[in-house]
């Protein structure tokens, strides 16, 4: 009896595995057809971020009308789920990003539940919804690849058995080395705070001083945004809240006079850490290298060969448009890291996979709300389980 069941299971084995191959062969089939077809994508993609490069840095008005628009659409969202918005200090990472657990995270789920076997179909969806969440055709191609590799390697057949490997293979990208800002004892540590207009380099700024400043840090901050006498102006609420110290000039001076009258203050003051504030609107790509290269001669002839890092502020619900940000500045100046903004405001957040795959540097923070204390430093396994369980 027991042989002729295993017999009998063999042989079902055998034609059910026969079924897999053929099918698989159909599927490769048609991704091959699906391959072209977005290799075609990606190259009116790659116009497309041209022509966007140019709107990022150039649109300065457009960019204003935008930020005005973000925040009222974040109000908006509050309004509807106040209970976990206000909650402060120890709200958990996961409350914070529920946003994302419910928007693109939450969405990846359902393609992996109800369906019996692993296909082309599914990982179709899955190109499709991740596409859809702004991913970028890129780097979706590179994470349905990687993904496809795992299973197999981990010869993973069920599909609600993928929905981890994809949580493995996005976390696999996120960098783990200098994830911490490089603060040394003895002397004094300078971070330079750069990004687009409206991506919150201010608040951040403020948020990292009050976490220096409460861990006994002395801390000067240079006011190099020179655009507005507001950006100075709220810059120094900040600087007041945490404690710190804030060096200014009048409105319309050089940021190159800021930055080494702060880097002096700092020394003076005997400071631990000095961080410089500057502005997003630079005219073009040209303006901004000549307007960083001055700023980060400033700093070298004044620390020498010492390390600074060199900070891009992301806003986290920008998408696409983050990624080429990111591109932009990392050819114009040496970045040292990132910090992605507002991930609370989104329910995307798939920005952090392609700065980290693309650049290959860490994201040093996130910030998660207006508050003070909505900063948290970055870790991979918190953050991958924060939105994914
Ligand atoms: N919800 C949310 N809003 C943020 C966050 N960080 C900054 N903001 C808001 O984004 C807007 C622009 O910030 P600001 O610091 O002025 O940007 P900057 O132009 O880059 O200096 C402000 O209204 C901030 O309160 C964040 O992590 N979450
Ligand atoms: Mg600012």
């Amino acid at each position: 009896m027991g042989f002729f069941n295993k017999l009998f299971g063999r042989k079902k084995e055998d034609k059910v595995e026969e079924q897999e191959e053929k099918l698989e062969k159909e599927v490769v089939k048609e991704e091959l057809e699906s391959l072209e077809e977005q290799k075609e994508e990606k190259i009116d993609e790659e116009e497309k971020i041209d022509e966007a490069v140019e709107k990022a840095i150039d649109d300065e008005e457009k960019e204003e009308s935008t930020i005005d628009q973000e925040e009222t659409k974040d109000e908006v969202i509050y309004v509807e789920k106040p209970k976990v918005e206000k909650r402060s200090f120890f709200t958990s990472l996961k409350e914070k990003l529920f946003k994302s657990r419910e928007g693109l995270f939450g969405t990846l789920k359902n393609i992996f539940t109800g369906k019996s076997i692993v296909d082309g179909e599914m990982y179709e969806e899955l190109e499709d919804t991740l596409v859809q969440s702004d991913i970028g055709i890129e780097m979706t191609l590179k994470i349905v690849k990687d993904l496809k590799a795992e299973v197999k390697a981990r010869g993973v057949k069920k599909p609600e058995d993928v929905y981890p490997v994809l949580k493995d293979v996005l976390e696999g990208y996120l960098i783990t080395e200098n994830t911490k800002l490089d603060i040394q004892p003895g002397r004094m540590n300078v971070i330079l705070i750069v990004g687009v207009n409206g991506v919150g380099k201010t608040t951040t700024i403020g948020k990292i001083a009050a976490k220096l400043v409460k861990d006994g840090k002395k801390v000067v901050i240079g006011a190099a945004d020179t655009f507005r006498a507001a950006a100075v102006e709220q810059l120094e609420e900040w600087v007041k809240r945490a404690g710190a110290e804030i060096v200014k000039h009048p409105e319309g001076a050089d940021p190159g006079a800021v930055v080494f009258d702060t880097l002096k203050a700092g020394e003076d003051k005997n400071a631990d850490v000095v961080i410089i504030d500057t502005a997003g609107r630079l005219h073009n790509k040209n303006n901004l290298m000549k307007e960083l290269e001055k700023i980060n001669n400033i700093i070298k002839k004044k620390i020498g060969d010492q390390p600074y890092e060199s900070i891009l502020v992301l806003d986290g619900t920008t998408g696409q448009n983050g990624l080429i940000q990111a591109r932009v500045f990392n050819e114009v100046t040496k970045l040292t890291g990132f910090i992605v903004t507002k991930l609370d405001g989104t329910a995307k957040g798939g920005i952090l996979f392609s700065i980290s795959e693309e650049l290959k540097k860490p994201i040093k923070y996130i910030g998660v709300g207006e508050g003070i204390e909505d900063l948290r430093e970055f870790n991979s396994k918190e953050y991958i389980q924060a939105i994914f369980d």
